[in-house]
């Protein structure tokens, strides 16, 4: 009998348009907590989803403004694990053999990029990218810790960072890149993503209604668990290099 494992590696080999979603369990090897985990320290008493809104900032701008910078700087000391660079040889791998591969993020880390993912799409913007409130001007902060909360921009307006919050829409762009994807798509692979989330996990709705085979690597059902075709239950950094690995071979060139 053919097991659940060789059958996922058999189909991404078949494969002609793979894409790939990802939400924080990507990242939670890396040591960076997912959305959901409770917060700790400082932090204990707040919940992030309050925190993560338009008006929260509004109503306590140094209050949420510190909580992303504090991130920033702990995502700054992190480094990509094996569930990145198993997607990033996956990319390399599935376009060498002419394959379409699409991979959109909600994470606002850049640990793909960080791995060498390239071209991925940034669905709910980045934790290194701030934005003036007043001219708009958005630029990368690689530095330490600001030194005031929030930040001010050269024009005096206040700056916020450039990531989606609740009840904002998602840049269109991306938006769209990843909807037009996951409509042609004959395989999805979700990863590390609860799938509470909308705009972004309609895009594994929207796979499945378009006939893809969807696949989800999580150690936790979903709302969408019983609505894929597989479910890997586990961490990430386990099982995609196992999967890569079986579907192609290790990036030292075993199969490959
Ligand atoms: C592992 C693991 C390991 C652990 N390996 N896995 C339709 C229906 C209902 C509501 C809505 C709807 N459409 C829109 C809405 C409203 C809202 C929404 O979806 N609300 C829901 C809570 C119901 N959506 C929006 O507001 C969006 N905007 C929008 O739709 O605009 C149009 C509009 C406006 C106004 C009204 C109506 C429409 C914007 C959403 C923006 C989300 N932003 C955040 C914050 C980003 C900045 C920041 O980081 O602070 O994005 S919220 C947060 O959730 C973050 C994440 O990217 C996102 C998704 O979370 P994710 O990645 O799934 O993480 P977790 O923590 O939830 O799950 C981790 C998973 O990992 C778990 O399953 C673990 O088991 C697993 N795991 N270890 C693999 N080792
Ligand atoms: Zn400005």
């Amino acid at each position: 009998m053919i097991d659940l494992f060789d059958d996922v590696a058999q189909s991404l080999r078949t494969a002609r348009s793979i894409v790939v979603l990802t939400g924080a369990g990507i990242s939670a090897e890396s040591g960076i907590p997912t959305f959901r985990d409770a917060l700790t320290g400082l932090w204990a008493r707040f919940n992030a989803a309050e925190l993560a809104t338009l008006e929260a900032f509004a109503h306590d701008p140094e209050l949420v403004s510190r909580w992303y910078d504090q991130r920033r700087i702990q995502v700054a000391q992190c480094r990509p694990n094996a569930g990145h660079l198993a997607l990033a040889h996956l990319q390399q791998i599935a376009r060498g053999r002419g394959k379409s591969f699409t991979l959109a993020t909600q994470n606002v880390d850049r640990l793909h990029q960080a791995a060498g993912s390239t071209e991925v799409i940034e669905l709910h913007g980045s934790l290194w990218v701030w934005r003036c409130l007043d001219c708009g001007t958005e630029s990368e902060e690689r530095g330490g810790a600001f030194e005031e909360y929030p930040p001010t921009c050269p024009c005096g307006g206040i700056r916020r960072p450039g990531v989606v919050w609740f009840g904002e829409m998602l840049p269109a762009a991306a938006l769209a890149a990843a909807q037009v994807a996951a409509e042609r798509c004959d395989r999805f692979i979700s990863v590390g993503t609860s799938s509470l989330v909308y705009p972004a996990a309609g895009l594994i709705e929207q796979a499945i209604a378009a006939g893809a085979s969807v696949l989800e690597v999580n150690p936790h059902a979903t709302p969408l668990s019983d609505r894929v075709r597989w479910s890997l239950r586990g961490p990430a950094g386990e099982l995609l290099p196992r999967l890569v690995d079986a579907a192609f071979g290790s990036p030292s060139g075993k199969n490959v």
